[in-house]
């Protein structure tokens, strides 16, 4: 169940619904060590989105702004490991996509509760845009604002769901994207929240 949004752009309904208890226990145990923060942007607002990372490299944003880092600025700890269950969805996803032998170095975790939302914006914080980028939905839906190269493009909405997989790469990788104002929701297992897991090769 592959459906090509736009060129090079890949939404897989449900994928990783087939090792979801496995995901799960892990995001917990992820979450457990490094706990979900509002991070502050460089204008110095709290991000509405809660984060963390696993992985050799986190994203993390600042006052001094946007970048990877291979600690935890909470603890000064290197971030969780990135579980097995986390690098083989990523690695099989992309393949499904047709992007071979993808090896995330970093997952962010973004996790949204009612109203939270994020503005439209391009991943350019990664060295080497030929990688793509997976991302998993998990918990309740959330509306994908999915735009083109310049801010002004008109924008495409598509519905994310728990389970969703989507694989960006080649044409589609610098496309500004954001994700709509939460609805109030409850998913049976992950209560009123969606989290988003960000696969990618940043170093
Ligand atoms: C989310 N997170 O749902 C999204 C999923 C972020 C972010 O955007 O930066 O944390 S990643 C969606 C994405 C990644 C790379 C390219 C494109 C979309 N795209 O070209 O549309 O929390
Ligand atoms: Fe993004």
């Amino acid at each position: 169940n592959k459906l090509e949004i736009v060129k090079d752009a890949y939404l897989l309904k449900r994928y990783a619904l087939a090792n979801e208890k496995p995901l799960l226990m892990d995001l917990a145990q992820v979450i457990s060590q490094a706990p979900l923060r509002h991070m502050m942007t460089k204008m110095g607002f709290a991000m509405s989105a809660a984060m963390t990372n696993c992985g050799e490299l986190g994203w993390v944003s600042d006052r001094q702004g946007y970048r990877y880092d291979m600690k935890d600025p909470a603890t000064n700890a290197a971030w969780p490991l990135m579980p097995v269950s986390f690098q083989q969805l990523a690695t099989f996803a992309a393949a499904e996509a047709g992007f071979d032998d993808f090896v995330p170095d970093a997952c962010l975790i973004n996790q949204y509760q009612v109203g939270a939302s994020m503005g439209l914006h391009q991943d350019k914080n990664e060295l080497d845009f030929n990688q793509p980028i997976v991302s998993v939905s998990l918990g309740v839906p959330a509306v994908f604002q999915f735009g083109g190269l310049t801010r002004t493009d008109k924008t495409l909405k598509i519905p994310l769901v728990h389970g969703d997989v989507v694989v960006w790469g080649g044409q589609s990788r610098l496309n500004f994207h954001g994700i709509a104002p939460l609805k109030m929701n409850t998913h049976p297992i992950l209560g009123a929240y969606r989290y988003n897991l960000t696969f990618r090769k940043a170093g």
